[in-house]
């Protein structure tokens, strides 16, 4: 199965960035199969960066994202599931009805701008959060492909040729106010 969800994102994927020959690839899919009653909530992340993915030198342009979910059996009449989904700081489905298909439910989109790729991109972590609002369900798999492009590095510490220069500047300074103190 994560083979077949990461060719159904994989395919996706090749259908909207067939353009960009260079793209890096990186994916993370979990496997919580976990059973969510009514009213809980059941995180996890997905991060890239242990695959090599690089905040300071690359920047995330287009996004998959798959929740697989698992029918717990109720009996006839009782499908009435409904979920929030919430990935760092974007709720993307308020209240979605899952509707099954032979036992199961999948839920997802693909991402090429907004709050999500930005999540994603500044540090190489998405957090995702799914509450059972209504009914109970397994989820059975989370995944994720993102597709980067290097960009030009950022310039996280301040170079050493200006520390050095500010440093001089400042007992140059505290010299200057010695002397004149000892001049009195
Ligand atoms: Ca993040
Ligand atoms: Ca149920």
């Amino acid at each position: 199965m994560k083979a077949k969800i990461l060719s159904i994102l994989a395919g996706a994927g090749l259908l909207v960035g067939a353009q960009s020959a260079s793209a890096l690839v990186f994916y993370d899919v979990d496997f919580p199969i976990q059973y969510v009653a009514q009213g809980e909530t059941v995180t996890g992340s997905f991060n890239i960066l242990k695959q090599g993915y690089d905040p300071s030198c690359m920047e995330i342009y287009w996004v998959g994202l798959e929740f697989l979910f698992r029918d717990d059996h109720d009996r006839f009449g009782e499908h009435k599931e409904k979920i929030t989904l919430t990935l760092d700081s974007t709720t993307v489905a308020e209240g979605q009805t899952l509707s099954w298909f032979l036992g199961f439910s999948l839920v997802g989109g693909i991402y090429t701008s907004g709050t999500i790729l930005a999540d994603l991109s500044e540090d190489g972590i998405l957090n995702y959060s799914i509450t059972a609002k209504k009914g109970d369900f397994y989820l059975k798999e989370a995944g994720l492909l993102a597709k980067a492009r290097e960009v030009e590095c950022a310039q996280r510490v301040p170079d050493a040729g200006g520390t050095l220069a500010f440093l001089g500047l400042g007992v140059a300074a505290l010299m200057g106010a010695q002397r004149r103190f000892a001049a009195r």
